[in-house]
């Protein structure tokens, strides 16, 4: 078995994938693609190649000749692949749904607005200097934040949803380093806190930690 992730020490879709192969306790290759250091090492031919979308993460499966994209497609076909390994969805169809739409309300309606192409693109394109950038992020983390923190009143346990780490997990703690990253003001949302602390205090969420990564600045 050869795994291997491409990913960048702080992005945060590479750490949802670190975290998911670490809690599954499978051995992967780590390959640092550098998002800013040569232009963005992510533009060049050598990474385009097998990700055209120029983004990390990319995961290879080299005995089965298998190179996916997106973390969260990354992750259901680790769990599903894995099926002696813990599993990061529930078995029954509305959790399960349930548990997809709080990562989703992540990985779809908060992580891409703040990516480093949509901050250079407003820099670029509209002249938005670094404390506009800034208040961006911090506007959209909040906004999806105050959602996520009212949702997790009716869903949340130790972790997002109830007793187990679930793939809510895997894509809020990401997020939240990203957020106090950012300075957003965290004591607005107990919860979420409450569930960074939990899953942090967990071997596979502290070894997925950006700075614990070999490419860590
Ligand atoms: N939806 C994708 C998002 C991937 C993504 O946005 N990756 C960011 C880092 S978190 C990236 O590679 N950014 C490079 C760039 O914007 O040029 C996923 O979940 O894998």
């Amino acid at each position: 078995m050869s795994l291997k992730l491409y990913g960048y020490w702080r992005s945060s879709a590479s750490y949802r994938v670190r975290i998911a192969l670490h809690y599954k306790s499978l051995n992967f290759d780590y390959v640092p693609v550098h998002l800013v250091k040569d232009g963005g090492q992510q533009k060049a031919d050598a990474y385009s190649g097998i990700n055209p979308s120029m983004l990390v993460p990319t995961f290879v499966d080299d005995d089965e000749d298998i190179v996916l994209n997106q973390s969260l497609a990354i992750i259901e076909y680790l769990d599903e692949k894995y099926l002696d390994k813990p599993s990061l969805l529930p078995s029954h169809t509305l959790d399960k749904a349930r548990v997809r739409a709080l990562a989703q309300d992540i990985a779809c309606d908060i992580q891409p607005i703040s990516n480093l192409r949509i901050l250079e693109s407003l820099k670029s394109d509209f002249d938005a200097n670094n404390e506009q950038t800034k208040a961006w992020c911090v506007k959209w983390i909040e906004t999806g934040f105050k959602a996520i923190e009212r949702r997790l009143a009716t869903r949340a346990g130790k972790y997002c949803y109830g007793y187990e780490v679930t793939l809510a997990d895997v894509c809020l703690i990401p997020q939240v380093y990203n957020a106090i990253r950012f300075n957003v003001e965290m004591q607005q949302f107990p919860l979420i806190q409450k569930i960074y602390n939990n899953c942090n205090e967990l071997e596979a969420f502290k070894r997925a930690i950006p700075e614990a990564q070999i490419d860590a600045a």
